[in-house]
């Protein structure tokens, strides 16, 4: 194996569990798209991951699991009150999405975020071997580029932000904007969900720091730092075999028998998160019916929304806020035996879900502002009968590549209804021309496209 192909990969979360107990005890590996990219180049060239279990306290020695080191980094049940619930969550989160919320500026937040990124950067500096590739993920690592580089000068270090890089007048909000901007161009390669996020990065990087050069190449320290835009993908090929499966096929009739076979099925699938726009989506919804074109003997809305951060209180009181308006649509327009929202607050098994996308004529993908919004590729690569219609927001990164989908603003309400009502009416050879474009663009890129393209880029410089 040569030294020179390795790969150290550093994420806030490890993609793996500790699953048993005592000398038992083992790795497993937790589903999700960025392993599932990931892994495989790790298994090729072998390296290391880098994060966190996601418990607080002392964490577990580093261990060898699939052909690659695991190594976690502890965080102790104060930092991740600060670093992860804090900074992360409720400063640069809602900073980084359009302010939607308002960011909570904290000092005592500050120190722990610095202190916990100087530690992933030590253990990264640990795992490495002399000329390994370091890719660093996501905003709540943006310091380790810089700490990383310090320690070791030697390696190439490529870092890939999963959400969107705010407009340099709302990013000059933050009391600590050059100390991040100078975080991230301690790499040699800083990537984005999209061209914008990108050029707002190096607008951003030449009014806050000494680095000068255009959008996608800045001098800084007296280095290049590449600056593009990496738009991720999803496992594709996996999406196409489970929904062409007769078991998911099956599972998508029963959906569709149980809501009633005449009836049409608008799908929402979030993390119910304020980004995602769920309740923004739920008065468009109150609009649609009250409209009165479609009432509920012919349109059902779902909604299926898997709680996520429920200890900020901003996530606590946005789902009261979108039960309550479930009620109220529901109130206002369902019939006995006839529902007009069914809204699930669950996580689904990744098979159900394509149970669901195939059985949706409707996919409304509505968030407010997101970096990619990876449902919107899972719905289309779902629809191996090239059925289905995506509606899918302007401020969804994803809508740079499904340019086919009906994009809406989902703050404009009578629009979006319209959207809806539009989407259902699609005549269907056109919605069957606009669904096969929108799946050659997510089979000519996945996700596996998506990380050799970051890496060849890092590794060429
Ligand atoms: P998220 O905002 O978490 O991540 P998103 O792209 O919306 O990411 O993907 C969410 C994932 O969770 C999808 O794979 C989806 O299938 C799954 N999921 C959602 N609801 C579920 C449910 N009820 N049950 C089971 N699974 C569910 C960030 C950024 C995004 C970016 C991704 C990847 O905010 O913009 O696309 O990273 O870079």
């Amino acid at each position: 194996m040569a030294a020179t192909s390795r790969t150290v990969v550093i994420s806030n979360r490890l993609p793996v569990q500790r699953v048993g107990k005592g000398p038992s005890a083992r790795w497993q590996t937790s589903p999700g798209g960025l392993v599932t990219a990931i892994e495989p180049i790790l298994r090729r060239s072998g390296g290391a991951w880098v994060g966190w279990t996601g418990v607080a306290g002392s964490s577990p020695r580093p261990a060898t699991h699939e052909g690659y080191t695991v190594r976690p980094v502890p965080l102790s049940s104060h930092e991740v009150e600060t670093f992860y619930h804090g900074f992360s969550n409720s400063t640069l989160w809602p900073l980084y999405h359009d302010a939607i919320r308002t960011p909570e500026f904290h000092k005592d937040w500050w120190g722990p975020y610095v202190e916990v990124n100087r530690r992933f950067a030590r253990a990264a500096a640990a795992a490495a071997r002399k000329g390994d590739l370091v890719w660093v993920h996501d905003f709540h690592l943006q310091l380790v580029p810089h700490y990383l580089r310090e320690l070791r000068p030697d390696l190439r270090i490529g870092f890939f932000l999963h959400i969107p890089f705010p407009p340099e007048e709302l990013f000059a909000w933050l009391p600590w904007r050059t100390q991040i901007l100078e975080g991230l161009l301690g790499a040699d390669l800083v990537g984005f969900q999209t061209h914008a996020g990108a050029q707002n990065f190096s607008r951003a990087a030449r009014a806050f720091t000494t680095a000068d050069g255009t959008d996608t190449s800045l001098e800084f320290d007296g280095r290049i730092v590449a600056v593009g835009s990496f738009p991720i993908s999803i496992d594709t090929a996996w999406y196409e075999k489970a929904a062409a499966d007769p078991a998911t096929i099956r599972d998508a009739h029963a959906i569709r028998s149980r809501i009633g076979p005449s009836r049409k099925i608008i799908l929402s699938v979030d993390r119910l998160d304020y980004t995602k726009g769920i309740d923004t989506r739920l008065q468009a919804i109150g609009e649609f019916f009250r409209r009165g074109r479609y009432g509920v003997d012919d349109v059902v809305f779902i909604q299926v929304a898997v709680p996520s951060r429920e200890r900020v209180g901003d996530y606590a009181r946005l789902r009261t806020r979108i039960e309550q308006m479930v009620g109220s649509v529901n109130g206002e327009y369902s019939v006995p035996g006839r529902v007009a929202v069914h809204y699930f607050r669950r996580s689904l098994q990744r098979e159900e879900l394509v149970a669901y996308y195939r059985a949706a004529d409707v996919m409304a993908v509505t968030p407010l502002r997101d970096g990619m919004n990876l449902v919107a590729k899972e719905y289309v690569a779902s629809r191996v009968d090239s059925g289905g219609v995506l509606v899918l927001s302007e401020f969804a990164g994803a809508a740079r590549e499904l340019r086919r989908a009906l994009l809406v603003n989902p703050r404009d309400l009578e629009a979006t209804a319209s959207r809806f009502e539009e989407a259902l009416a699609l005549p269907k050879d056109d919605a069957r021309h606009r669904m096969n474009i929108l799946r050659t663009v997510v089979r000519r890129h996945d996700v596996f496209e998506w990380a050799d393209t970051f890496i060849g880029a890092l590794r060429r410089g």
